[in-house]
């Protein structure tokens, strides 16, 4: 077994797919998550200066969606034929395009509060509504058993902070989606407050 060294700060954000995945696997992997004091100096260390990091013996891979590829193919969650990868890919993809929307960066507190209200009130429910149509009556979103998506799906909208309750879903199906939108009707934000479910690590 590799040694794998996650490098992150201390937050879910890009790396906490991958500690899905570990979870998934139940993989034993060092987490390291820096500061950001340390983090000017470890800049200078990693390629492209910018974390997720996973180190395998050594080696650092960086993106944190080729690393979940990686993971998923390790997991037998990659999709089953190259077709079904390619549809678990663009599901990722979407997601991904919704995560990367997120101001995290804005200094202007104001500016901030705003663009994640218009995300959370407007931009969710759409995805969460189109997401839906996709999955439509299946269980699964690709295929006919679980994919890396399910965890892509519940991470994208906790990281978000909008509540998912991991212990409380129908885990033979990806339905996890309907968990999601109640929550969002009843006005369930911020996921701050919530137990960490055992996927977590904080
Ligand atoms: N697409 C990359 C994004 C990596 C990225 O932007 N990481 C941010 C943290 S989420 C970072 O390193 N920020 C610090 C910096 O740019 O100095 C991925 O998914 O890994």
């Amino acid at each position: 077994m590799p040694h794998y060294k996650l490098i992150y700060f201390n937050m879910r954000g890009r790396a906490e797919i991958i500690r899905y995945l570990f979870a998934y696997l139940d993989i034993q992997y060092e987490d390291h998550r820096i500061s950001q004091d340390d983090w000017p100096t470890v800049k200078q260390t990693v390629p492209f200066g910018k974390i997720p990091i996973l180190e395998v013996d050594g080696v650092p891979l960086h993106q944190s969606l080729a690393i979940g590829r990686f993971l998923a193919r390790e997991a037998g969650l990659a999709g089953k034929t190259e077709l079904e990868q390619c549809q678990v890919d663009a599901i990722i993809d979407t997601l991904d395009d919704f995560m990367s929307r997120f101001p995290w960066a804005e200094k202007k507190k104001d500016i901030k509060d705003q663009m994640f209200n218009e995300l959370l009130t407007h931009d969710a429910p759409s995805l969460l509504q189109d997401l839906d149509l996709y999955l439509g009556k299946k269980d699964w979103f690709v295929g006919n058993s679980v994919s890396s998506l399910r965890y892509h799906c519940s991470n994208a909208f906790k990281v978000n902070f909008i509540f998912v309750d991991d212990n409380n879903d129908n885990s033979g199906s990806d339905n996890i989606l309907y968990i999601v939108k109640n929550n969002l009707k009843n006005n369930r934000q911020p996921d701050l407050v919530s137990k960490p479910t055992s996927l977590e690590q904080d």
